[in-house]
């Protein structure tokens, strides 16, 4: 929920008579999804539309798309409670406004939101002139005398063929971002699909620590992608994280035996399942990756990569995908898999057709219609992190029937949610 769109929410509130504390407050909840009590413009339902609800950056006096991104440290908590330091970009609480150079931890955790990884996606539209500026904060929960301090960061927007003046790789020609220093990228994206962003200093160390985030561009404001319709659209982002390593450069800077580096979480949006179904940390309780769907509806997913070695197989249980573009670029014909390999750096996009369970069952065991379903790594030392089974790159397909009343999204107060009830 963009703080754009509450402040806009407030004011047509206003307008009407009422108050901003008519509002919900289950809007407030993480799981709040654009609900039909309030106005939007136009341009900002069509917005609403393509971008699921993932706060948009905003329109200079010029119309130009305005981006601020901020690099910053921070902690990722995981489902075993361990809390993993990690780097990465972030933005502003609420916006993708700019707050101006944030120097101190107190103005880091006063004007900023918590670092994620990945970061937040950042929406772009074919033919639309963006300006993207990155912040250096410099480090704020590293050891003082690491050599991670006072580093230099980029951003690589891995899959757009650039110009080197805006490909952000280090004095290729331009300089990277030093800390307290900016930099702003103008590029205007010619292709629409899935592609990510990067630093590329250091990259190794740098992108591992968690310097990554989706960037999905629109051909336009409908729910086509390549020229195929979708009901609903997910992100999976999925990745490889060394609490080890990211330790050991909070620590010193340097990773000891590089070559030695390995994983020990393979996560789905910075998220990993755990066998305690009512985890709030866990993959199936995070909106960006429980995949939601009614029955007769197309969902399209895009499946991002980044990591050392590790390939995702991704496995749906009772659906096939059809794989409909690869590495932003539409395939000349379609395919299907039920089992999909992708490498770090690799985008696939895939539609799954959810079948009408009454319409088309065919025998007993055939079709799923409403319910649960499994999607996992099933190369399946993605299925163990820390040494953990079932701890890993798994979510699920949660269909829902539409000849039965909805069922509540979120979890009733005090009693934890649990999927399987559904
Ligand atoms: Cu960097």
């Amino acid at each position: 929920m963009g703080l754009k769109k509450l402040i806009s929410m407030s004011a047509i509130s206003l307008l009407i008579g009422a108050t901003a504390s008519a509002i919900p407050s289950r809007l407030f909840a993480e799981e709040a999804k654009p609900a039909e009590t309030w106005v939007l413009s136009q341009e900002e339902q069509e917005l609403a539309n393509v971008t699921n609800g993932d706060v948009l950056g905003d329109r200079g006096k010029d119309g130009v798309w305005e981006y601020h991104l901020y690099t910053t440290d921070g902690y990722l908590e995981m489902t075993n409670g361990e809390l993993v330091w990690v780097f990465g970009y972030t933005h502003a609480k609420g916006s993708f406004k700019n707050v101006g150079e944030v120097k101190t931890k107190e103005e880091v955790e006063r004007l900023l939101e918590p670092v994620k990884v990945p970061s937040d996606p950042v929406h772009l539209f074919v033919g639309e002139k963006a300006r993207i500026t990155l912040h250096n904060t410099g480090m704020h929960y590293a050891n003082e005398h690491s050599g991670v301090n006072h580093v230099a960061h980029t951003i690589h927007f891995h899959g757009l063929d650039l110009t080197p003046a805006v490909d952000g790789v280090p004095s290729l020609p331009v300089d990277p971002v030093l800390e307290h220093m900016s930099f702003t990228y103008v590029i205007t994206p010619q292709y629409e699909g899935s592609f990510m962003a990067h630093c590329h200093v250091d990259s190794f160390n740098h992108i591992l620590a968690g310097m990554y985030f989706p960037l999905i561009i629109h051909q336009d404001r409908t729910k086509t992608a390549y020229g195929y319709k979708y009901d609903r659209d997910y992100t999976l982002f999925v990745s490889e994280l060394s609490s080890t390593a990211n330790e050991q450069l909070q620590e010193s800077g340097v990773v000891h035996g590089l070559q030695d580096w390995k994983a020990d979480y393979f996560l789905i949006n910075g998220r990993t399942f755990t066998d305690n179904l009512f985890h709030p940390r866990s993959t199936i309780n995070d909106p960006r990756s429980r995949i939601v769907a009614y029955e007769d509806e197309t969902v399209l997913i895009r499946f991002m990569a980044i990591g050392a070695d590790h390939v995702f197989a991704f496995h749906p249980h009772g659906y096939h995908m059809e794989v409909i573009a690869l590495d932003g670029r539409k395939l000349k014909s379609s395919y299907e898999k039920d089992t999909l390999c992708i490498a770090s750096g690799e985008r696939i996009d895939v539609l799954v057709r959810i079948p009408h369970f009454a319409s088309q069952k065919k025998c007993l065991s055939c079709n799923l219609g409403a319910g649960i379903t499994i999607m996992h790594d099933h190369n399946l030392r993605g299925m163990v992190s820390t040494g953990k089974y079932p701890m890993g790159a798994l979510t699920i397909f949660d269909v829902k029937s539409r000849t039965k009343p909805e069922q509540a999204e979120t979890p009733v107060k005090g009693k934890p949610y649990n999927p399987l009830e559904h």
